[in-house]
């Protein structure tokens, strides 16, 4: 069928009118097989009939029916790009229930991968409507109410998580929150639990979480100086999550930590609205079985090869549900993010987020801001290039890139330090290196030089 014959496929050159107000708009990328090859306009109809009212065949329509409300109701295909198997479709907004995330996902992005006529297909964006955006809480603290919390008015956060992920006692744990937060002079804030340690035989929530708070108290008492602990309260039983929500407030704390994808968008929205009074760390564990797009199209619109949803809208759907911190990606992380770590930063930070060729913009009426957390086998001598591509409201986590420093844990939080105040001065790296060469960063340098380790 033409673009005019399709019911789900709007005439050649609509626009959704008042788009912001009125309609949630997706951006999508598929690759055919053999057989619809020739039938993308059929093809993006499908995807439309198949995510909002319709199915494979007419149905009845007789009395009782519901499809004149269907009709009405029913999502369009449009802006269909043949060279490159790329539309939009557009979907009024009375079609999904304002505040309910999981009811909208299993809409616009629940069926259609699955559809046979489909060899590929990823979601590159949502585009979501005002009256959807003011639905949803968005982050309790955002990035000013941390700063305000924290006393620091500039600069990125910096933290680190324990290596080896799991091994460290309750006790261990809290002696090495100790010496990050007192070495090179206090300027280190954060530890944070790795997305696997939940509470284990050998390290028991409970005790992890008294233990770290407790050194927290006693250092920040002592020093005048904020820090802070995401502690992971990541489990199936949200009953249990809460619980430890619940701990981490009584011994003190002022975060909680949770594996967002792996628990799911219903625990992360429940969290955000029981959790009592905490800041929430997003970890994206489990995410690239979800985001990952191993064609070249990933970088623009050229082939893809697997099903997939971009980073760009779990992010955007994490703010909406009120994270206050989401592993964003970066720039020569040991993760992959196809560049993509400034569009995501750019989502998770900006009042307005700009269009570009892949992806929809995003207006967040007022919505707080989220820290972009940049991490994966980051170490010193690449944090300039982080913190000049991403910003500096950022959070800085280096695991092994402080705990792997060859001189010892100290020597590692110092290195970040140095290499934090360089990037912040808008100074060289190789300069101060070639001017300090017997410092912890001069060291770093040396050890991991100036890119990601890839294999290890
Ligand atoms: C980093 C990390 C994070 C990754 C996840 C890890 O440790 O704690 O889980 O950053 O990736 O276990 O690998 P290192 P992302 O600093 O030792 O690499 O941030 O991309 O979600
Ligand atoms: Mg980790």
């Amino acid at each position: 069928m033409s673009e005019n014959e399709n019911p789900y496929v709007a005439p050649k050159g609509w626009k959704p009118k008042n788009p912001d107000e009125d309609y949630i708009i997706t951006y999508i990328d598929i690759e055919m097989i053999d057989e619809a090859k020739d039938k993308f306009v059929d093809v993006a109809g499908a995807c439309a009939a198949e995510s909002s009212t319709g199915t494979w065949t007419k149905v009845y329509d007789g009395k009782g029916s519901g499809v004149p409300m269907a009709d009405k109701m029913k999502a369009v295909a449009f802006d269909l790009e043949p060279e490159t198997n790329t539309f939009k479709i557009a979907y009024k907004v009375d079609l999904f229930e304002l505040d309910n995330m999981s009811g909208l996902l299993a809409g616009v992005v629940g069926n259609i991968g699955g559809m046979k006529m489909l060899k590929a297909f990823r979601c590159l964006d949502i585009r979501f409507p005002r009256k959807m955006v003011q639905a949803f809480p968005g982050p309790q603290f955002g990035i000013d109410g941390i700063r305000e919390q924290m006393g620091i008015e500039r600069g990125p956060l910096l933290l680190t998580v324990p290596k080896p992920k799991v091994g460290r006692t309750a006790q261990e744990q809290a002696d090495l929150a100790r010496i990050l937060f007192t070495a090179a002079n206090g300027e280190y804030q954060g530890i944070k639990d790795d997305e696997n340690l939940t509470s284990l035989p050998f390290n028991k929530f409970e005790d992890r979480c008294k233990a770290v708070l407790e050194v927290q108290k006693e250092i920040e008492e002592k020093s005048g100086k904020k820090k802070f602990y995401l502690c992971n309260v990541t489990h199936s039983n949200m009953e249990t999550m809460l619980d430890r929500a619940g701990m981490i407030k009584a011994y003190g704390g002022r975060w909680m930590m949770m594996d967002v994808v792996a628990t799911g968008f219903s625990a992360v929205h429940t969290m955000r609205l029981k959790n009592p009074g905490l800041a929430i760390h997003a970890h994206r564990a489990m995410h690239a079985l979800m985001t990952r797009e191993s064609g070249p199209g990933v970088y623009d619109k050229g082939v893809i090869f697997d099903f997939s949803m971009s980073m760009v809208a779990v992010a955007k759907i994490m703010r909406l549900l009120g994270v206050d911190s989401f592993h964003g990606g970066a720039p020569k992380a040991k993760m992959e993010d196809y560049g993509e770590a400034k569009l995501i930063r750019d989502v998770l930070e900006l009042d307005i987020t700009p269009e570009t060729s892949i992806t929809l913009g995003q207006n967040w009426y007022g919505m707080k801001p989220v820290w972009h957390v940049a991490s994966g086998g980051l170490h010193p001598g690449v944090l300039p290039d982080v913190i000049n591509r991403l910003g500096e409201n950022i959070m800085i986590q280096c695991g092994g890139g402080v705990l792997g420093h060859p001189w010892g844990i100290e020597a590692g939080v110092e290195a970040v330090v140095q290499a934090r105040d360089i990037a912040m001065g808008r100074g060289n790296m190789d300069e101060w290196i070639k001017e300090h060469p017997d410092s912890a960063l001069a060291k770093a340098a040396e050890y991991w030089g100036f890119a990601p380790k890839i294999v290890y």
